[in-house]
């Protein structure tokens, strides 16, 4: 069979790859089916997909979608739908939380909820079959509703994404060398705003949510890839790579002799201790991401349910920069029940902890979290055609519009910084300020550079 793959990513920067579609492809290679991608993440014009369709001419069309691409997801199997009448199934993050969304569209035959890729593989067998698990089918008007399946036990059994059809090499080049693994997948935690949360829910029942892979399965994938591909880098996407102790003791001792290149992680307050930081920057580590995301507890735990003290906060940020390791903070403003007094509680407590990164981006409530549903109820969700979740919110907050959020998530670095390192707290102005010019690039630093320079001509 002839199966076209559509990854309709619209996400600027950082690209990449997705891992889900990777995982599908090498599957269906697996089984003798011929795979070919339609990736929107290096811009693809209308007439290409069209061009592609005809000339693949291809039996299914699987689609991923996260909540952002769902937009590009539609527009972009409604063309190959107007191309050729075949048959389209929508899976990914936003099938799984609102498999409605997809299914009442006309461009789409079947969505496919959660670890459906045993469920696509069965399909294959017979495009008739509606008695698959994971899978709701639409026949006219006549919609089949499929259990969801159980969860991947054995993460070791599932192939090494097919990173080819991606032209890998233009990712990791656009993204300053860097290759990128997930080694687990699950996060036991319950934060009030998380898909994890959704899917330990959806998952009840349906085995372990929280899995690990082995490290000999990951080190075999890491060797496979920078012998392949030219790395310089290597990010784990896990959600908190140091829960598992034993097997972050066995992954350090084995890390710098089998793959020795620099490498990120996130961590979770609560979930790290010093000892792990310890171990990380002896395996390489150069970099961990860790949340603080409000400054102010009442937001931080009663609204968005991290149960972290500032103290905790405060410790963790420190022990990773006793250890030598450089630290990334993730913030989010504008989030419900927020107040200017909050943020700045969120400011104070990067100016306590001193990361060397700040991030911050405007809440967004995603479907199926606890959040979008009080936003829902206060009447808070702007329409589906307003919202962006990238520069913007699809939250309409009483506290704050949407031109003053951005306006204090553009200067949220520069307030961080201001007193102890005034350089630092320009550059981050600066880099806010270059919205249209991709991260990592030279062009990029140029501008920083020049930009501090006037400054302080000034
Ligand atoms: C890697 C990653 C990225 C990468 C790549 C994204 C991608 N599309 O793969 C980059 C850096 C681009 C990225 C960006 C963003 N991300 Co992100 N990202 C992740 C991360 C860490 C891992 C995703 C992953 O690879 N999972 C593993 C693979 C194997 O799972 P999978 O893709 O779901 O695929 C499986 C199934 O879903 C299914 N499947 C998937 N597609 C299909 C299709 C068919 C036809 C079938 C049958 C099955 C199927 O089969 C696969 C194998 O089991 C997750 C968090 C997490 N730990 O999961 C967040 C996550 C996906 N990101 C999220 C968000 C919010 C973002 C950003 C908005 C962040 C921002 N502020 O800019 C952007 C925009 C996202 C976008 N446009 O898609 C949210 C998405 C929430 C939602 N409702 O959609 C997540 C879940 C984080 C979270 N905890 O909330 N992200
Ligand atoms: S700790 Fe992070 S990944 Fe885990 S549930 Fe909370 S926000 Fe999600």
């Amino acid at each position: 069979m002839k199966v076209l793959l559509v990854y309709p990513n619209i996400v600027e920067s950082p690209k990449d790859m997705s891992i889900g579609l990777g995982i599908i492809s090498a599957m269906l290679k697996e089984k003798g089916h011929k795979v070919e991608l339609i990736d929107t993440t290096f811009k693809v014009s209308d007439d290409e997909i069209i061009d592609k369709v005809d000339q693949f001419n291809p039996d299914l069309v699987a689609v991923t979608a996260a909540t952002n691409d769902l937009q590009n997801a539609i527009r972009i199997s409604q063309i190959i739908k107007e191309t050729k009448e075949v048959p389209i199934i929508c899976g990914g993050y936003h099938a799984t939380v609102a498999p409605k969304d997809i299914i009442d569209q006309d461009c789409f035959d079947m969505v496919a909820i959660g670890e459906s890729e045993q469920s696509l593989i069965k399909l294959t067998k017979d495009l008739n079959n509606t008695k698959i698990p994971n899978i709701w089918f639409k026949k006219g008007k006549k919609i089949t509703k499929n259990e969801i399946g159980k969860l991947t036990e054995d993460l070791d059994k599932l192939p090494f994404p097919d990173r080819e059809i991606f032209n890998y090499q233009k990712y990791i080049d656009s993204n300053r060398g860097l290759a990128t693994f997930m080694s687990s997948k699950g996060c036991p935690f319950l934060c009030s705003y998380c898909i994890n949360k959704v899917l330990i829910d959806k998952y009840k029942g349906k085995g372990k949510f929280l899995r690990f892979r082995s490290i000999d399965n990951l080190m075999k994938e890491m060797k496979e890839v920078i012998t392949k591909y030219k790395v310089k880098e290597i990010e784990f996407y896990d959600d908190t790579f140091t829960i598992n102790k034993q097997r972050l003791r066995d992954f350090a001792k084995r890390y710098p002799k089998e793959i020795g290149l620099p490498f990120y992680i996130n961590a979770r307050v609560n979930a790290v201790t010093k000892e792990d930081f310890k171990l990380l920057k002896e395996a390489g580590c150069v970099r961990v991401s860790i949340g603080i995301e409000a400054g102010d507890p009442y937001i931080r735990n009663d609204i968005l349910k991290r149960f972290q003290s500032n103290k905790q906060i405060i410790d963790t940020f420190q022990w990773a920069k006793e250890e030598g390791l450089r630290t990334y903070s993730f913030n989010m403003i504008g989030v419900p029940f927020e107040t200017q007094e909050s943020i700045k509680k969120t400011i104070e407590l990067n100016r306590k902890v001193q990361p060397d990164y700040v991030g911050i981006s405007i809440f967004n409530a995603f479907k199926g979290t606890e959040l979008y549903d009080i936003c829902k109820k206060n009447k808070w969700l702007k329409d589906k055609a307003s919202a962006s979740y990238f520069q913007s919110s699809n939250v309409n907050h009483p506290n704050f519009t949407i031109k003053e959020l951005k306006k204090i998530r553009d200067s949220f670095g520069f307030e961080v910084y201001k007193n102890a390192d005034k350089k630092r707290a320009y550059i981050d102005l600066i880099d806010k300020k270059l919205t249209k010019v991709p991260l990592y690039t030279k062009t990029r630093s140029l501008l920083i550079e020049k930009g501090i320079k006037k400054l302080i001509e000034k």
